[in-house]
């Protein structure tokens, strides 16, 4: 059943390159409660630990160098269809392949450094949203 939460990182691009409050403010025309909402950053251990699907992969070693590299927005977000509006918000995982307006069209620079993360699945929501936040930081 769906949860109509899902979880979000804007990426350490994203917050350096000053677009915090441009993706805040189109999670939010796009119908989405935020539900919890942090600036943190991850330790080495974290990005190894969050991303443990992909660690057999090539470009593993990249992304847990580049998620570790300076702070991240953490958010949960709110609203019907959660996972998916807001994966199809953000578009495909490439930018250059990502579609007109989305999120990583209009952010993100490479496949490696693509702005935000998005859930995949109502139980990843969960388990990465209680990977960033205790329940007290919920609303
Ligand atoms: P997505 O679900 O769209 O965030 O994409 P994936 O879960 O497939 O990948 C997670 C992260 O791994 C991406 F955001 C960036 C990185 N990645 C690469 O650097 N190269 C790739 O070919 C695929 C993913």
């Amino acid at each position: 059943m769906a949860t109509n939460r899902t979880f979000t990182m804007l990426k350490p691009d994203a917050v350096e390159n000053g677009h915090i409050g441009a993706i805040l403010e189109k999670i939010n025309a796009s119908g989405f409660r935020i539900v919890a909402l942090k600036l943190t950053q991850m330790t080495i251990a974290d990005a190894q630990a969050f991303y443990a699907i992909h660690n057999e992969r090539p470009f593993f070693n990249d992304l847990v160098e580049f998620m570790t590299r300076g702070p991240i927005v953490a958010a949960i977000l709110e609203k019907e269809n959660a996972v998916e509006d807001f994966r199809t918000l953000i578009g495909a995982t490439n930018p250059a392949e990502a579609a007109e307006g989305t999120i990583r069209k209009l952010f993100a620079t490479s496949i490696g450094e693509n702005a935000v993360h998005g859930s995949d699945s109502d139980e990843n929501a969960a388990i990465e949203g209680a990977f960033h936040f205790s329940g007290r930081e919920m609303f």
